[in-house]
């Protein structure tokens, strides 16, 4: 299958007004500072078990600029830049990796679904939701996300066909990676771009230098447009890779050659689009320190405001699952009440 790969950055070329440049820059800043600072919080026990999206923020950023606030976004568990992105308050996200209810429940005017760590099953509830859309008559439009390894479960190809069959306003951003945990993407598809997957389902497809945040902005943008125009869902396949662990459990100089992180930190989203803006006059070290004075603010509002939430009542846990407890769950929930252990539950005793 011939395959041509969209970018900008390479080519010097940034067909973006000045603002909307800026807009994205600052946002794949944002992103990558929150990771940052979640990483610190986790190493000092003061996060639960957290997947960073470091050299993913153009994909995800990309993608969330391109929607309005009338589209709805359902994240998997590595789309925290996605998330900020589309208006998700810092504090909400270190409440959800503390395992904290009032993390899941995002700001009801966020048209946003909590994120789905079993993978895949996210596309075809994102299908559904967008054909929802379409029985409503309302112009909503409904972005999903997945990795590389997500696009080999049955629920992907189960989501996509119905997508297309029913012409759901759907945009389905996979993050080709490279990796599902420790295996490269060589070892779990013969396909080389995961676009030709689209194919087999009728789906229109694009590929996109994924860390080329104008590239994914513009692609994300065409598909937006065309679901909402009742032309159908589309596949947008980022070509980006993970500069960090696969979660802070996880350590890849058991599975990677360090010199292949090297050479991709070559291609790092964020100091490429700097150079765009300021090859431009676009932006400069002043611009530049203001917005980290900026973040640091932020950040430090955000958690602040996240120690003070109430603390965590251990039957939350199973609270929020249905709206009325099935009989295990309520033997769990008796049992935290009384302070047990989980594990003694599942056993029966
Ligand atoms: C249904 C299901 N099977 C297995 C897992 C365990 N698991 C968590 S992440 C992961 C790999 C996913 O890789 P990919 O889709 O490429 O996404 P990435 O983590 O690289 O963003 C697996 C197998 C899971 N969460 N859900």
């Amino acid at each position: 299958m011939e395959i041509e790969i969209v970018g900008y950055l390479d080519r010097g070329e940034l067909p973006l007004p000045r603002e909307t440049a800026q807009a994205l820059y600052r946002a794949v800043v944002r992103a990558r500072f929150f990771d940052e600072k979640a990483v610190i919080l986790q190493r000092q026990g003061r996060l639960g078990v957290y997947p960073p999206h470091l050299g993913q923020e153009a994909a995800q950023v990309g993608l969330g600029l391109a929607l309005g606030p009338e589209d709805w976004v359902v994240p998997s568990y590595r789309e925290n830049a996605l998330l900020l992105a589309v208006g998700v308050p810092m504090k909400q996200l270190i409440l959800l990796w503390r395992t904290h209810p009032e993390g899941w429940r995002f700001p009801p005017e966020l048209r946003v679904l909590n994120p789905y760590i079993p993978i895949a099953t996210q596309i075809p509830q994102a299908a559904g939701l967008a054909l929802a859309a379409r029985y409503q008559e309302t112009p909503w439009v409904v972005a999903t996300a997945i990795g590389d390894g997500g696009t080999s479960e049955g629920d992907f190809a189960e989501g996509l066909n119905f997508a297309a069959v029913f012409d759901a306003p759907l945009v389905v951003l996979v993050q080709n990676n490279g990796y599902a945990i420790s295996v490269p993407r060589e070892r779990q598809m013969k396909n080389r771009y995961l676009a030709e997957r689209a194919a087999g389902f009728g789906v229109a497809a694009v590929v996109v230098d994924g860390n080329d945040t104008v590239a994914v902005y513009l692609e994300a943008r065409r598909a937006v447009e065309r679901a909402r125009a009742g032309e159908g869902p589309t596949l947008i396949e980022a070509l980006t890779y993970r500069l960090a662990p696969h979660t802070t459990s996880d350590d890849p100089r058991r599975y990677r050659d360090p010199e292949e992180e090297a050479r991709a930190r070559e291609r790092d989203p964020v100091p490429r689009l700097r150079r765009a803006l300021e090859e431009r006059g676009w932006w400069d070290e002043a611009a530049e320190a203001a917005l980290q004075d900026a973040l640091e603010a932020e950040f430090a509002k955000a958690l602040e405001e996240a120690d003070a939430a109430p603390p965590l009542r251990p039957e939350e846990v199973v609270e929020h699952v249905y709206a009325e407890l099935g009989p295990d769950q309520r033997r769990v929930w008796e049992a935290l009440r009384q302070g047990k252990a989980p594990e003694e539950l599942w056993l029966g005793s």
